[in-house]
Order: structure tokens, then sequence, then C-alpha cells
């Protein structure tokens, strides 16, 4: 499997955002379409997110912009849109197969009733540390899982990170795995975590990001559980009373490009996205990390009331859970499942 890298003749290794041949299996079907543009033409290209410009992704994108403005002269001009201006994760997901628009970063979740597979990262507990995230999603899962894309007429350029979810809510600390029966939690339009929060005995409600937090103020909903960098950007601490640190989920974003705008790039374009998506990946992962150690003593100095989950009752949880995920690890493919374990196996100290 020829490193896109390597195609490149640049060679070099870029720690925790190796990607293979992602995008060679794109750009050779781009081929497939005839005579390729050459060089680097005028483009206006708008990427939509659902999170805000503060947030370690909304900073990823703009580094992405600036790389990519850099690399092309200029010619090359990203148009960021936050918040979910352009819709929710998988509006924004339909608008780049139908080419209405050319980027988007969801998380994998809701994305699962498109590409089934990407339902393995929701399975709870799965990995430990982030670096345990990074060997997967940059290694041959992540691969086989970029490959899929596009023949749903998407382009996968690699994985960023959303990061490690923790529970919010309005009612009561969760300390224990008791704690989450009657719950009425909002969850990703996700059927893992749907059933997983159910078999908890929580009473979960799937809904797009953008309406958690008038959900949560009207009390529609008790809580919700996401990384604390997006808890702390898109003030929930304000609707919410407790923080409790679950980590029960790692989820990843995925780097999105429509194939149709994709084929009709040249060689050259084509590795400018690439490279800048690998680039302001790697800067936004950190970012991330940076935000999740500050995040909880800011959110305790702004009066959220903060507890630990102790490793017995997540091992709790994850026993309770364990039904759900061999049912899934069937729907997903278990040789795939097995091959993930491995993985990980290798990393886990
Ligand atoms: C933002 C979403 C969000 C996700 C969620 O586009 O829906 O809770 O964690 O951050 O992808």
């Amino acid at each position: 499997m020829k490193s896109w890298l390597k195609k490149l003749g640049v060679g070099i290794i870029i720690p925790g955002m190796l990607l293979l041949s992602a995008c060679s299996s794109a750009s050779t079907s781009s081929k497939a379409g005839g005579e390729k543009a050459s060089g680097i033409q005028e483009r206006t290209i708008k990427a939509g997110i659902g999170l805000n410009e503060d947030h370690p992704e909304g900073l990823g994108l703009k580094r992405f912009s600036e790389i990519v403005a850099e690399k092309s002269g200029g010619k090359l001009k990203v148009k960021p849109f936050y918040s979910a201006t352009l819709g929710d994760d998988q509006k924004m997901t339909e608008a780049l197969q139908g080419g209405l628009q050319e980027i988007t970063i969801p998380s994998t979740s809701p994305l699962v009733g498109m590409i089934k597979e990407f339902g393995i990262f929701d399975f709870p507990f799965l990995f430990n540390t982030p670096e345990e995230a990074d060997a997967v999603l940059d290694g041959q899962i992540g691969q086989k899982l970029l490959d899929k894309l596009p023949e749903h007429g998407l382009i996968g350029l690699g994985y960023w990170e959303n990061g490690f979810r923790q529970l919010t809510n309005s009612k009561h600390p969760v300390e224990t795995a008791n704690d989450f029966k009657g719950l009425k939690i909002r969850t990703m339009q996700n059927e893992v975590h749907l059933d997983a929060f159910k078999k908890l005995g929580a009473n979960p409600t799937p809904m797009a990001f953008s309406e958690v937090f008038t959900a949560l103020e009207s009390k529609t909903v008790d809580g919700q559980e996401n990384p604390l960098a997006t808890i702390k950007s898109n003030k929930f601490n304000e609707v919410q009373d407790y923080l409790s640190l679950t980590g029960h989920v790692y989820t990843p974003f995925v780097f999105l490009v429509s194939k149709k705008f994709w084929d009709g790039l040249s060689e050259k374009e084509q590795t400018i996205l690439q490279e800048a998506a690998v680039e302001a990946g790697i800067y936004q992962r950190q970012l991330s990390r940076e935000e999740d150690v500050k995040a909880v003593e800011e959110l305790k100095a702004a009066g959220t009331k903060v507890n630990e989950v102790s490793v017995e009752e997540k091992q709790k949880m994850k026993e309770i859970i364990q039904p759900v995920i061999d049912d899934y690890a069937k729907k997903f493919g278990q040789d795939l499942v097995n091959e993930m374990m491995a993985e990980i196996e290798k990393v886990r100290k």
C-alpha cells in the first residue's frame, strides 16, 4: 500500500498522523475520470463545522485555511463556517455528497447510518488513552474506513480529535453505574450510544448537536455527554450543574471532502489539501489535549460540581454494556473488531 507521502517523494513520517493511501485511492479514482487540470486554480472552498471558532476544531480549521492559502499562493481560499451555520453533521455531509459544499469535519458517530463500520469507534471504554486512539485511527483500521468513503461520494483526508466524552446533567452527580437510571440524556444520532445508555437504565434522546443547548436550558433533557472542550466552548456549564468524568467514549472527527469537488482538482491541489489536513490535524489534536487538561479547573471555578468516576465503577458500566458491544461487533464485522482490538493491545502499556 503506497503511502501518499512517499508518492510525493517527501518521505516524511508525521508522528501521530501518518496517512496511508487514503487519498491515493481517491486521486486514482479521479484519474479514471480522464485528463486532470494541472496547476492551481483560483477557488473558494466552503468548509463547515458544528463547533465554534474558539473550539479546538474551529482553531484547527483556521490553521487548515492558513496552510492551504500559504501552499497555494493564495489561490485556494477556504471559507470557514462555524457553529452549524451550514447545518449539522449529517446535513453538511449530505451537502458534500451533492457537491453543494466542499469540506466538513463531523464526528464519525452520526455517519454510522451511512457507513456502519464507523460504529466501532462508538464502543464505550474502547481506548484508555489518546495515543491508543491515534494508533488505531492513523493505522490500518482508520485507513480501511476511509477507503469506504469514495463509494459514498466522500473523500477522507484523515482524523482529527473530538475526544473523550464526559457526562453533564442538572439532576445529580453520576458516580456509579446505577446513577444513570432514569436520566434523560441527549445522545448523538447513533444506535450504539442509544442502546448503551438504555442498557445503563438511562432514557436517551438522539438530537443534532445544534439543538443541545436549548434542550438543556428548557430541561427537555436532563443531560448530555461531550468532551470537555465542547462543554466549555458551548457554555453547557451555564445550564448544567454536574459534570461526571466518565470518559465513556472517544469520538474522532473525520476530515471529509466532497468527491464531486475532489475529482475536479489537479493532483497539485489535492496534495495541498491532503498535507494541510494532516498538518492542521496534528495542531488540532494537541490543542484538544491541552484544553482537556485546563477545562476541568475552569469549569470547577465557574461553579460546576465535578466528580471523578472510579475505575471499578467504569468497569461495572462496561460489563453492563458488554452485550450491546458484542451485538454491534457482529453487525459491524467481528474480524474488523478483532483486528482493532489487536491494534490496541499492541500499543497498550
Ligand atoms: C459537532 C458534533 C459534536 C458531537 C455531538 O459537529 O454531536 O455531540 O460530539 O461535537 O460532532
